[in-house]
C-alpha cells in the first residue's frame, strides 16, 4: 500500500434530503482516523474540505428528478481534480463523505489515472438509478450508473469524460435494496453483484476470494463504501438504513482481505450521518474499517 494517504473531505448533503450527513468528514475525523492511520505508519496529510453549496440554495431540475443538480455538479467536478491532483502527487487519495453522490467525482478523478479501473461498491443499494428510474430524485442514488456512463449528460460528464468505469469492472457487495429499473441495468449489463442472499449462502470469504479474482485484470480498484451496507445495527448513523446487513465482523474480514491482497488503490467512506447516530457509533465503525483496510492486524 502507498505510505502516503491524503484525505479529502466532502460535506455533501446534496445528494439526498435528510439533514446531517454533510457532518460526517468531521464525525470521522472526531472518532479518531488521522491517529489511527499513522499508528500503522502512515503519512496522512489532511487536506480539509472541499466546499458545498448550501441546500437552502439550490433548485431541482427535470422537474425535482435531479434534485440540487448544480450544486452537485459543481462539488463533483472541485472534488475530481483534487483526487486526481493527489494521484499525480503520488499519493492515496480517501475520500470522507457526505452522500454517496460524492463517488460521481471522486471516480471522475481516480478514472484519468486508470485505463481499466475496478471497482468495489459495498453498499445496500444500487446506486444504478437514474431521473427515469428514480423513485426519489436523489442523486445519491445514481453515482454507480453515471459513472458508467448511463443518466443525465451533465453527470455523465464531469471532467469532460464518460464513461468513467466499465459496467464489467464492477462489483457489488450487500445489496438489498434495488429498484426496478437498477434490476432491470444490472441484467441488461451483467453487472456482477452479491446481494445478501450470497453474503449468507456463500460467505464474505468466499465472496471477496472470487471479488479479488473478478478483478485481477484491472490496472487499480476503487473501494466506494457506503456505511448502510453494514447492517443498521452496526452503523446506525445513514440516511437509509435497510435492515439484514453485512455484519461489522464479515466487513472487517473483507477489509482485511482487500488489505492482505494489496489491490486498492483508493478509496471512500460515505453516508455516515452523526444527528441520526448513536454516539458517533457509525463513524467510529467507519474508522475501525479504515484500519483493517489500510493493514492492522491483532497480531
Ligand atoms: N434506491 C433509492 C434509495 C437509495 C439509494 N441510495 C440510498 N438510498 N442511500 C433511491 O432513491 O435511488
Ligand atoms: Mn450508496
Ligand atoms: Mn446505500
Amino acid at each position: 500500500m502507498n505510505k502516503d494517504i491524503a484525505m479529502i473531505g466532502v460535506p455533501m448533503d446534496l445528494g439526498q434530503m435528510r439533514r446531517g450527513v454533510d457532518m460526517g468528514p468531521s464525525a470521522i475525523r472526531y472518532a479518531g482516523i488521522v491517529e489511527r492511520l499513522e499508528n500503522l505508519n502512515y503519512n496522512v496529510e489532511d487536506m480539509g474540505n472541499i466546499e458545498i453549496a448550501l441546500p437552502e440554495k439550490q433548485d431541482t431540475a427535470n422537474d425535482g428528478k435531479l434534485k440540487n443538480l448544480s450544486g452537485v455538479i459543481e462539488a463533483s467536478e472541485k472534488l475530481s481534480d483534487t483526487v486526481s491532483g493527489v494521484i499525480e502527487a503520488n499519493k492515496f487519495p480517501l475520500v470522507l463523505g457526505g452522500d454517496h453522490s460524492i463517488a460521481i467525482g471522486t471516480l471522475a478523478g481516480v478514472s484519468r489515472h486508470y485505463k481499466n479501473l475496478g471497482v468495489i461498491w459495498y453498499d445496500a443499494h444500487g446506486d444504478l438509478n437514474t431521473a427515469d428510474t428514480s423513485p426519489s430524485g436523489n442523486i445519491h442514488g445514481m453515482p454507480l450508473a453515471a459513472s458508467i456512463g448511463i443518466g443525465h449528460e451533465k453527470l455523465t460528464h464531469i471532467s469532460g469524460y464518460a464513461p468513467k468505469i466499465k459496467h464489467e469492472n464492477i462489483v457489488i457487495i450487500g445489496a438489498r435494496s434495488l429498484d426496478e429499473g437498477e434490476r432491470e441495468l444490472i441484467k441488461e449489463k451483467g453487472i456482477k453483484v452479491y446481494t445478501m442472499h450470497e453474503v449468507d449462502r456463500l460467505g464474505m470469504t468466499k465472496i471477496m476470494d472470487e471479488t479479488i479474482e473478478y478483478l485481477s485484470h484491472t490496472d487499480g480498484v476503487h473501494l466506494s463504501l457506503d456505511l448502510d451496507g453494514l447492517d443498521p445495527h452496526d452503523a446506525p448513523g445513514v440516511g437509509t438504513p435497510v435492515l439484514g446487513g453485512i455484519s461489522y465482523r464479515e466487513s472487517h474480514l473483507a477489509m482485511e482481505m482487500l488489505a492482505e491482497a494489496e489491490i486498492i488503490t483508493s478509496a471512500e467512506f460515505v453516508e455516515v450521518n452523526p444527528i441520526l447516530d448513536e454516539k458517533n457509533k457509525t463513524a467510529t465503525v467507519a474508522v475501525a474499517l479504515m484500519g483493517s483496510l489500510f493493514g492492522e492486524k491483532l497480531l
